[in-house]
């Protein structure tokens, strides 16, 4: 496997996670050629067709692997090829304006710190994202992250509308674990992370396999997300298995992850 790394462990149930499928140009409601936008891969769509938490899925000619296990299930496609990815890189780096202040912290038992990386979130008009203590209000969606979550919705066939972006400048800013299963979320909607720039660890573990008082011997999922890569995190994965982005030393260059979500309005 070139494009997906899965690193092995040592606990007795590592094989019974692995890649069940690869599924190469699957699109159902396929829509005819389309203009080319940003970075010649994304822009706006000419057959965009959206009701609920679902978008018409587009022909993107993408490779996907689905990765299954106790209630784990992801796919992964590479999105943008290496040039498109780094183009996308670049505006982000030239545009995007991160939070600072108290928005730019998290509550750990009580406390407020310092996040170990920079943070911004864009989404529809009045969504904000409650996680760790904070409430991280989303931006407008500009051209520039429009474009992007256009992508990522003709290419999994789900609506997104919010998005929170991460910035890791080297290997030392990192994401601790957590489980993205906030109320605001909708329920069962998946997660599409897009990772840009250096590629880092990304690693998963159970629930019930974590810290000294684990209840069982499970290994860690450890996945390497490349530059230009979508992971989708389908549910019920983030229910059971906490995620995270850990400390790298040898990683010097900038990252940049979105991850795109469903939240629930009132309507
Ligand atoms: O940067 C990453 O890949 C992790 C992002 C993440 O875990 C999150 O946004 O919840």
């Amino acid at each position: 496997m070139d494009r997906f790394v899965i690193k092995k462990g040592t606990a007795k149930t590592s094989e019974s996670l692995k890649v069940v499928s690869q599924e190469a140009n699957s699109n159902r409601n396929r829509c005819s050629p389309r203009k080319r936008g940003l970075s010649g891969e994304g822009g706006t769509s000419k057959c965009r067709k959206t009701s609920g938490t679902t978008n018409t899925k587009v022909d993107l000619n993408l490779k996907w692997r689905n990765l299954r296990g106790e209630s784990f299930n992801c796919d992964y496609a590479v999105l943008y090829s290496p040039s498109a990815a780094r183009t996308l890189l670049k505006a982000c780096e030239e545009e995007l304006i991160y939070n600072t202040g108290d928005l730019a912290k998290v509550q750990i038992f009580g406390q407020f710190h310092n996040i170990p990386r920079k943070q911004v979130a864009f989404g529809d008009p009045g969504l904000s994202y409650r996680f760790s203590g904070v409430e991280v209000p989303a931006r407008p969606w500009t051209p520039l992250m429009e474009g992007i979550r256009d992508r990522v919705q003709e290419a999994t066939g789900h609506k997104f509308n919010f998005v929170l972006v991460n910035r890791y400048k080297d290997g030392n800013d990192h994401m601790g674990e957590h489980r993205d299963d906030e109320k605001d979320l909708v329920r069962e909607a998946p997660i599409a992370s897009l990772s840009l720039g250096q590629k880092r660890d990304f690693i998963f573990k159970h629930c019930d396999a974590r810290g000294k008082s684990a209840k069982r011997a499970m290994d860690p999922v450890k996945l390497e997300l490349e530059h230009g890569s979508l992971l989708m995190m389908n549910y019920p994965t983030n229910r059971y298995w906490y995620h995270s982005l850990p400390v790298r030393k040898k990683a010097l260059g900038v990252r940049i992850n979105m991850t795109f979500r469903s939240m629930v309005t009132s309507k």
